[in-house]
């Protein structure tokens, strides 16, 4: 394999400060995978699952304080603070590695260090971008294979010498108090140590293909967003490509791969969590996901809820701290109706119904995109595909309706920048907690929020026909505390209205907070949902929306003058049509 100087210099200078017994460079080959599969049997590190149930599957526990990402030990480190913004935790370079350097220094003696060079992106796209990461976690390695591309693919699609981004990671002693996840954009690298968990040292995922790339897209004029893509088949054939930005265990890999309830309608699946966009020579806005796998929740995931999903990881799966049968098959809540007997937790201790989950609330499936029956057979086109709507959804009992759609680009971007969700097992914290997650980017923006804001209306100019853009909450719960909408594969009725809406057809009513579907004009045959109930899904209350509007206006206040100004009118006009 050939490597630049530039990337060998780094490896070297990484094994210098952690001080492996001996470096591997990965070449993401299948005997790659299953030699260090076979040395976790060994170790324990994975657990066998049932050879006739779950083929080539297997069981990981990680460390019990080490279950989802730590957003509070998440740091992106600029130069500046400003350039980091007031949402993200900031640490001046320097001060970030002189403290992360004291947990890494000699931190892999007598280990292997493993240097995983990666493709973010399919193979042959000018929007695919390199990573070189370096860990001591075999878990780690085997789970870039299945989410990145590894091996002398991603070094051929380096642009020049220095065209990767760099990442450190080491499990350190998986101790909290002995975490950090330091982001420096400015440098394209990243250190994680403490942590063998998800997002936190998958580098690929969040930390690369989200809070770097931000910030690298920025610079370069394109997107990376915190969201999946989907096109959506009418009856005629035609398929009508999609993005949807929703936070951490929102629905996103659910719509990614819903199958319809709708006779003659379909949802291709694309990516499940993030994509790149780019405007290109046309002017169209085209997306790419750069993941080759999916890092799923697995817990509700049921052959009634999510047919695909269950389908897809029947083999040739990590699980990571779901619960487990004594016959040695995986299982999560939600997955059957009752629980089998004699389940082992996702700790490995023996547990009785009433003791609380048995499989984590943040467990999760780790699966190449390739075994989803539903995967688009596009979905590596190195062009992308082109996106026609882009929708923001949250996790929110009250106040926001259904679906309703912006009235021009600049509306959508201040619709994504004011919205709000429930927080969730996928961060370590309170669940169910009401926060501001512009565009479901909070964790993930690797720069000033403000400014991020600014990008996205900045790209609007850019592109010839903007997409549509809609927001959506599957989530609105009625006063029994029961969710109004049916969601799942029933979602597929609203992404027909999108479809209709886009193509000029599709009937709407004018709200102060843009166009509702109006009477009749959702498809809701074959459903039964009374009236009353759809419209109190879709219901826009003024005493509401003040009180959300007063919080809004407080958030936007931190960005002083790094709020682009027409953010703040549509804030207004959203007043002044209400009346309040
Ligand atoms: P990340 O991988 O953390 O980014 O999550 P995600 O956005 O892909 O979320 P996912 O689709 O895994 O869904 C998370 C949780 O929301 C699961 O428990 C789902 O069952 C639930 N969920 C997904 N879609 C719907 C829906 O339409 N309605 C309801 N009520 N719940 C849903
Ligand atoms: C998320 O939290 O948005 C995830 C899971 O997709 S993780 O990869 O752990 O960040
Ligand atoms: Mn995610």
């Amino acid at each position: 394999m050939t490597t630049s100087s530039v990337a060998e210099k780094w490896v070297d200078e990484a094994a210098a400060l952690t001080q492996p017994a001996r470096v591997i460079w990965c070449d993401g080959s299948k005997g790659e995978y299953d030699g260090l599969v076979e040395t976790m049997l060994r170790d324990g590190t994975l657990l066998p699952l049932n050879p006739r149930t779950n083929p080539n599957s297997y069981l990981h526990r990680s460390h019990p304080q080490d279950v989802a990402r730590t957003e509070q030990l998440t740091f992106i480190c600029t130069g500046e603070r400003e350039d980091a913004g007031p949402t993200n935790n900031w640490m001046a370079p320097a001060d970030a590695k002189a403290r992360a350097g004291e947990y890494l220094r000699g931190g892999m003696w007598g280990r292997t260090m493993y240097v995983i060079p990666y493709l973010m992106g399919p193979a042959g796209s000018t929007m695919s971008r390199v990573g070189i990461m370096v860990t001591d976690s075999a878990y780690v390695v085997a789970s870039m294979h299945l989410m990145t591309r590894v091996g002398p693919v991603a070094l051929q699609h380096m642009r020049s010498d220095d065209d990767f981004v760099a990442g450190l990671h080491s499990l350190g002693d998986l101790s909290p108090d002995r975490r950090l996840i330091l982001q420096f954009p400015e440098e394209r690298l990243i250190w994680s140590v403490g942590s063998g968990y998800g997002g936190n040292a998958l580098l690929g995922k969040k930390c690369h293909a989200l809070r770097i790339a931000s910030a690298q897209a920025r610079q370069e004029g394109w997107l990376a967003e915190h969201m999946l893509i989907i096109g959506v088949e009418d009856p005629d054939g035609r398929v009508t490509y999609l993005a949807a930005a929703m936070p951490s265990a929102s629905g996103k890999t659910n719509l990614a791969m819903a199958v319809s309830t709708l006779p003659g309608w379909r949802v291709w699946t694309v990516g499940d969590d993030i994509a790149w966009m780019h405007v290109d020579a046309a002017g169209q806005l085209r997306a790419i996901n750069p993941e080759r796998g999916f890092f799923g929740v697995a817990p509700n995931t049921s052959p009634k809820t999510n047919p695909n999903g269950t389908a897809m990881v029947r083999s040739d799966t990590i699980f990571t701290n779901v619960a487990l049968t004594p016959s040695g098959e995986p299982w999560w809540e939600g997955l059957t109706p009752q629980p089998p007997a004699e389940l082992q937790d996702w700790q490995g201790r023996p547990w009785q119904p009433g003791q609380g989950p048995a499989a984590h609330p943040n467990s999760r499936f780790t699966v190449l995109a390739q075994q989803c029956p539903s995967i688009s057979p596009n979905w590596e086109d190195p062009l992308g595909v082109p996106i026609s709507g882009l929708i923001f959804g949250s996790r929110r009992s009250q106040v926001i309706p259904l679906v309703f759609e912006a009235f021009d680009w600049t509306h959508g971007v201040f619709l994504g920048s004011a919205m709000s969700t429930e927080t969730t097992a996928a961060i370590t914290g309170k669940v169910g907690v009401v926060r501001r997650d512009p565009m479901a980017m909070l964790p993930f923006c690797g720069y000033n929020m403000g400014d991020y804001f600014g990008h996205w209306l900045a790209t609007g100019a850019r592109v010839a026909r903007p997409p549509r853009i809609f927001r959506v909450n599957w989530f609105r719960r009625d006063a029994d505390g029961g969710f109004l909408w049916p969601g799942y594969g029933d979602n597929v009725r609203v992404l027909k209205w999108m479809v209709e809406r886009i193509r000029g057809a599709g009937r709407a009513e004018e709200t102060p907070v843009g166009y509702v579907p109006a009477s009749g004009a959702l498809d809701l045959g074959g459903l039964d949902l009374p009236a009353p109930r759809l419209r109190e899904a879709l219901r826009c209350d003024a005493r509401e929306w003040g009180l959300a509007l007063d919080d809004l206006e407080e958030f936007y206040r931190q960005f002083g003058s790094r709020l682009p100004p027409q953010i703040d009118e549509k804030l207004a006009e959203t007043r002044r049509r209400f009346g309040i």
